[in-house]
């Protein structure tokens, strides 16, 4: 089998183009995601295109013993992952703390904290036992800068910031990598779902520019994995280059 990648959140968006780069390039891949049926044919599709092996595994990641579950069975030729790519994600509403949502803020923090660890968890002694592997973390411009109605979304993603940067010193005597890769505006679902489903409102967040393409952030992930074992990258920020902040954009 070839070097194992698993994708969180790989059903669409940045997770998806990163299957289709890793199969592209003959990896084998584990998908994971909410959504059974997307997953499979996801797969099934990769499969047949790339001639590559890929384990659809569909549980939500907010809950601990689904994760562990899915983690502990893998069968023993799955079990060598080189490559976690933590991209499982979302931002839900936008709106100030005073009169914000809890059930949102629960959402965000149970997904984008809570859930990224639990997947390493299970994960990284799988990954200590080869004495090596690659975590890749999928940040955000929201965990450098704090913008308005954005605080637990942000306070979310400064906890990838820092998950980051202490997952690298924990595992540092294990050979392992810890990449940080932190977009700005990437094109994907992101913003249906933070609007909940009100498509008018999540496409005026990419009008007047070009966003990021999600294969963009796809291309950047495999590179992080393509440098020589004495090499990591800890952090790179990716911007649509008419974004120059989080919230300074020039529109036409
Ligand atoms: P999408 O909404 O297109 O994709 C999100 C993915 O996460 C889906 O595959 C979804 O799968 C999965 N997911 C969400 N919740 C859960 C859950 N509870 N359990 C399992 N899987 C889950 O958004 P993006 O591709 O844009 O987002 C990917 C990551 O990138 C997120 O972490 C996001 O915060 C981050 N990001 C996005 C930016 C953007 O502008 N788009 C910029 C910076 C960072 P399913 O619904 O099938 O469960
Ligand atoms: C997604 C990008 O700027 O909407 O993380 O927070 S932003």
């Amino acid at each position: 089998m070839q070097n194992i990648v698993l994708i969180t959140g790989a059903t669409s968006g940045i997770g998806l183009s990163c299957a289709e780069k890793f199969a592209e390039t003959g990896h084998s891949l584990i998908l994971t995601g909410r959504r059974k049926e997307k997953l499979i044919n996801i797969s099934e599709k990769l499969t047949e295109e790339y001639g590559i092996e890929v384990l659809p595994l569909a549980f939500d990641i907010r809950i601990k013993k689904d994760v562990f579950q899915a983690i502990d069975n893998l069968p023993e030729e799955w079990k060598s992952i080189d490559i976690l790519i933590n991209n499982a994600g979302l931002a839900v509403g936008m709106n100030t703390v005073q009169d914000g949502d809890i059930d949102d803020w629960e959402r965000m923090i149970d997904t984008n904290i809570k859930g990224l660890l639990y997947i390493s968890r299970a994960v990284l002694p799988l990954m200590i036992l080869q004495k090596k592997g690659h975590v890749i973390n999928i940040g955000s411009i929201a965990g450098k800068e704090v913008y308005p109605n954005g605080a637990v979304y942000c306070a979310t993603k400064h906890a990838v910031d820092a998950l980051s940067k202490g997952i690298r010193i924990d595992t540092v005597n294990h050979g392992i990598k810890v990449t940080q890769i932190a977009p700005g505006a990437v094109e994907t679902e992101f913003s249906i779902v933070r609007f909940k489903g009100d498509k008018n409102k999540a496409n005026s967040v990419y009008k007047g520019y070009e966003p990021l393409h999600p294969e963009n952030i796809a291309d950047v992930v495999y590179f992080v994995t393509t440098l020589p074992k004495n090499v990591n990258i800890n952090d790179l920020v990716i911007m649509p280059t008419a974004q120059a902040s989080a919230t300074v954009f020039h529109k036409e």
